[in-house]
C-alpha cells in the first residue's frame, strides 16, 4: 500500500509491525494488524490516520470530479492492470472500432505511466484526444491529476461553453418558453422532458489508463463511473486472488489475451471462479485486443450500460447546478491560495490541503 511510504515522521513512535505467524510454516503476515499493512517507523494507528487523511483529501477532488463529468455526460472509466496486460492495446482496437460502430461517441483518453509519452503518442496516432500524465516516482493516478488532465483535453474545453451555458438559465427557464435565455449554441431545449442536456453531446467516454500496478490503484478514487480490471491470460489465473483488492473494486473484468490460450495452461473458468469469490458481481468478458475476438461484447458494455442514459432531469439539472457552483468555488481558491511551485521530489503530485506526505512507492507489486 503506497499511501504511507515516504511518510517523514520516524523515529517519534514506536513500530508496532510484527507480523503475523503461521504456526506451522512460519509464513509471515504484515497485512493481519488493524491497518493491515506495514510501514516501518509508524504504529499501526499512526498509519490508519495518515491514510485517511491523504485518501480524505484525494476522494473531495474525485467526488468533484464524478460531478464534473457529470455535468458534462462524460461517462469516465478507470483501467487497471498489472503493466503490459494490453490496456493501450485495448484502448487503441476500441477507439477504431467505435469509429465504425459508433461515430457519435466521442472518445478521450488519459494515460497513465511513470514515464514517456508512448501510450498518448499511440492513441493520438488513432485520432483520438489524449494526454499523458507521467507520475515520476508515483505508482498510481491520484484524483488531483486526472481533474488537471480532464482540463487539458480540449474536447473539454469545447463541452465546457455547453456546459456552463446551460448551468445558469435553468435556474428560470423551467416555467415557460417565452423566456429568451440566449442559449449560444441554438439547440432546442424541452424542458418537460429529461434528455436535453443529450440533444447536443453525443454520449462520451474517457479511458484513463491507469499506472501498470494491480495494487494500489485500487485505493484510488479518480472519480470514475466504473473501475476496469484487465487480466491478460499469460499472467495466470490465480491473480484475483492474489490481489483481491483490484478485482473487488472493479466492475467489469477483462480477461485479455485469449488467442494465446492454445499456448498455455490457464484455466479459464478457474480464473473466474477466483475473480467472483472476491468479487460475486463482478462482469467478466474474454477478449483478444490484438484478433478483435470478444469486441463486440466490450463495445456493448461500454455502450449499453450508463445510468446517465436514464436519468431524470431533476438530477441532471442539480449535478449541472452544482458543478456550476464547484467549478466557481475552485477558481476563487485558485485565485485565492495560488500553488507555490513543486520542488522536484514532491513530483508525485500530493491530493491538496496540506498533505504532506510524498505518495507512492513504485513497484508497489513485489
Ligand atoms: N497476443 C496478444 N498480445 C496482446 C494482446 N493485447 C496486447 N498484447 C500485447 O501485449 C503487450 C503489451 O500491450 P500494451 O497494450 O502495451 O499493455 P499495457 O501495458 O497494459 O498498456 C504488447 O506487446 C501487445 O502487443 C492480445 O489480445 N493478444
Ligand atoms: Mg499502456
Ligand atoms: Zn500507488
Ligand atoms: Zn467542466
Amino acid at each position: 500500500m503506497c499511501v504511507v511510504c515516504g511518510c517523514s515522521e520516524t523515529g517519534t513512535s514506536k513500530p508496532d509491525s510484527s507480523p503475523e505467524v503461521h504456526p506451522a510454516t512460519g509464513d509471515l503476515h504484515f497485512g493481519a494488524g488493524p491497518a493491515r499493512v506495514s510501514v516501518p517507523g509508524l504504529t499501526q494507528q499512526r498509519t490508519i490516520k495518515i491514510e485517511e487523511d491523504v485518501l480524505g483529501a484525494n476522494n473531495v477532488i474525485a467526488t468533484q470530479n464524478r460531478a464534473h463529468f457529470a455535468a458534462h455526460g462524460v461517462r469516465a472509466l478507470n483501467l487497471v492492470s498489472s503493466p503490459g496486460s494490453g490496456k493501450t492495446t485495448l484502448l487503441c482496437a476500441t477507439i477504431h472500432a467505435l469509429k465504425a460502430h459508433a461515430p457519435n461517441v466521442d472518445v478521450a483518453v488519459i494515460e497513465g505511466d511513470q514515464q514517456t509519452s508512448f501510450d498518448a503518442d499511440r492513441i493520438r496516432a488513432t485520432g483520438a484526444p489524449a494526454i499523458q500524465v507521467n507520475t515520476g516516482k508515483g505508482c498510481h493516478l491520484d484524483a488531483p491529476m486526472v481533474a488537471q488532465a480532464f482540463a487539458q483535453l480540449s474536447t473539454h474545453e469545447h463541452a465546457h461553453k455547453h456546459s456552463h451555458a446551460h448551468a445558469h438559465p435553468h435556474d428560470h427557464s423551467h416555467d415557460d418558453d417565452h423566456h429568451n435565455h440566449g442559449h449560444e449554441y441554438g439547440h432546442h431545449h424541452d424542458h418537460d422532458h429529461g434528455h436535453e442536456h443529450h440533444s447536443h453531446g453525443a454520449q462520451s467516454l474517457l479511458f484513463i489508463e491507469n499506472v501498470g500496478n494491480l495494487v494500489c490503484p485500487a485505493l484510488w478514487d479518480l472519480g470514475e463511473e466504473a473501475k476496469v480490471a484487465i487480466l491478460s491470460v499469460t499472467e495466470g489465473e490465480d491473480k484475483p486472488l492474489k490481489y483481491p483488492d483490484m478485482f473487488a473494486a472493479a466492475q467489469l473484468m477483462i480477461l485479455n489475451k485469449i488467442d494465446l490460450l492454445p499456448h498455455l495452461s490457464f484455466d479459464v473458468a478457474r480464473c473466474k471462479d477466483y475473480a467472483r469469490r472476491v468479487n460475486p458481481g463482478i462482469t467478466i468478458l474474454e477478449l483478444s485486443a490484438t484478433t478483435g475476438e470478444g469486441m463486440q461484447a466490450w463495445l456493448d458494455w461500454l455502450l449499453e450500460a450508463p445510468a446517465h442514459h436514464h436519468h431524470a432531469s431533476d438530477e441532471q439539472h442539480a449535478r449541472q447546478t452544482r458543478i456550476a457552483q464547484l467549478e466557481a468555488e475552485l477558481a476563487q481558491l485558485k485565485a485565492e491560495n495560488p500553488e507555490p511551485p513543486r520542488s522536484p521530489a514532491a513530483r508525485g503530485s500530493l491530493p491538496p490541503e496540506g498533505a504532506r506526505f510524498a505518495l507512492g512507492r513504485p513497484g508497489g507489486e513485489s
